[in-house]
């Protein structure tokens, strides 16, 4: 648990160092799922949360009835059925169960004595025949230990469950359980082609080992079909605390991947700042020196600010573009001018006759002194360099402890 902690303190650092980098949007939900992870982090072990999902008909409030041996989730052919998530919990549940229902606004309760440890949630269908379902189903889906994913013979392959859930939330994949149901309704050689295509289907999701049970729910007439091993499996196998820890450190994981895509560092930190600053500053000097003038210096600072500002991107790149606006640099360089003894040389027009001309008036050699040249370059290093040195700094500082952030949470998730 204390590596779930550290892991969870660096993103809570990260999310500290983003300020002016990234949204305050994207830091907002960082910051939630932080607190979901310090919220849930009262009940590691204790109780274990599976939310049953799939597609509508599947039968899922079917499966939920023969765990618990009684009807109490409706089921039936009109869908979809199941209009508001129920939950079937420990009788006195523990507060971390209850505050995570409330949270979940989770009102439809039914206390159970016979899977010590285990709270099932059935969920809405999600199928896009209401909208409301589906936003149901998102809200939950983060905040759950296990994912039951209930499938039937004829819709298993449904891309919507396939492509907008299940491979959008691999992370949790080892937080995944797979049933397929309704095995009553196909023959023995059609069962193992649906099994084979099934998890073909589930590996191209990327999930690397998908956890496959076969059984029938509710078959019309009879009992149903092995859901003892899986009740076995729910009660005794599934094991609370690595599901529980993983999960915390999806979640984590998940929340640093999508700080890092706000911050337009999943490209890499790096601009080359250090290689590429020093010819800018020379290339302003120069300009002033060679009598082109002040604007083609004030233009190559510009540039580069340009440059940075479109390669870093997003709301970093506009505040950096912002700090160093046309007006600021003139400033700037102004100051840097003044402070430096240098005098500007009148500019050069790049004509025959005028280059002639202003040859014969300031002669060959009209060069800036070397040392007001120095004070200038060191005044455009101090005014200019720095800060943008500092500014992309803490950009980097911040890409260093989101990396750490993954670093720590997939150490945690080897132990
Ligand atoms: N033959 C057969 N029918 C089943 C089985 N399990 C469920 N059904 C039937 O399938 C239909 C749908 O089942 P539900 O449990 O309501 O499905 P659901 O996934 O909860 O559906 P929604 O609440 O709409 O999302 C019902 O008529 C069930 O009786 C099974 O194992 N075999
Ligand atoms: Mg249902």
């Amino acid at each position: 648990m204390s590596d779930v902690i550290s892991a969870l303190e660096t993103l809570e650092l990260a999310i500290g160092r983003g300020a002016g980098i990234v949204d305050d949007a994207d830091l907002k939900s960082a910051r939630t799922v932080a607190e979901q992870v310090r919220d849930r982090r009262g009940f590691l072990g204790d109780t274990l949360v599976i939310a049953l999902a799939g597609g509508t008909g599947s039968g899922k409030s079917s499966l939920l009835n023969a765990i618990a041996g009684r009807r109490i989730a409706e089921t039936g052919v009109l869908r979809p059925t199941t209009e508001r998530a129920l939950a079937w919990i420990p009788a006195d549940p523990e507060p971390g169960v209850v505050a995570l229902l409330d949270r979940l606004e989770i009102e439809g309760r039914f206390e159970q004595h016979s899977l010590r440890g285990v709270a099932i949630i059935d969920l809405p269908d999600h199928d896009s025949i209401v909208l409301q379902h589906q936003q149901i189903v998102d809200r939950l889906l983060p905040e759950v230990d296990a994912v039951v994913w209930v499938f039937d013979p004829q819709k298993y392959r449904d891309p919507l469950i396939h492509d907008d859930y299940i491979s959008r939330l691999l992370e949790y994949q080892d937080q995944f359980l797979f049933v397929l149901n309704q095995v009553d309704l196909v023959g023995q050689q059609d069962l193992a082609d649906i099994r084979a295509d099934l998890l073909a289907s589930l590996r191209e999701d990327g999930v690397s080992e998908p956890r496959l049970f076969e059984l029938a729910a509710d078959p019309p007439g009879v009992a149903p079909i092995n859901i003892e091993p899986f009740r076995h499996f729910l009660g005794e196998q599934l094991d609370a605390k690595a599901v529980t820890t993983g999960k915390l450190l999806g979640d984590i994981r998940r929340a640093g991947r999508q700080l890092r895509v706000a911050a337009g560092l999943d490209r890499g930190a790096g601009v080359g700042f250090e290689d590429r600053w020093p010819s800018v500053r020379s290339s302003a000097v120069e300009a002033m020196v060679d009598g082109v003038g002040f604007d083609d210096a004030v233009c190559r600072i510009s540039d580069f600010v340009t440059a940075l500002s479109v390669e870093t991107g997003g709301r970093f790149g506009i505040r950096v573009r912002n700090e160093y606006d046309n007006a600021r640099i003139e400033e700037e360089l102004r100051t840097a001018i003044d402070n430096s003894g240098f005098q500007p040389v009148a500019r050069v027009e790049r004509g025959k006759l005028s280059t002639a001309l202003h040859l014969l008036w300031f002669g060959p050699d009209q060069r800036a002194p070397t040392e007001s040249v120095t004070a200038l370059a060191s005044g455009i290093e101090s005014r200019f360099g720095h800060g943008l040195f500092q500014l992309l700094w803490d950009r980097g500082v911040f890409a260093a402890t989101l990396a750490e952030v993954e670093i720590e949470a997939r150490l945690a998730e080897r132990r």
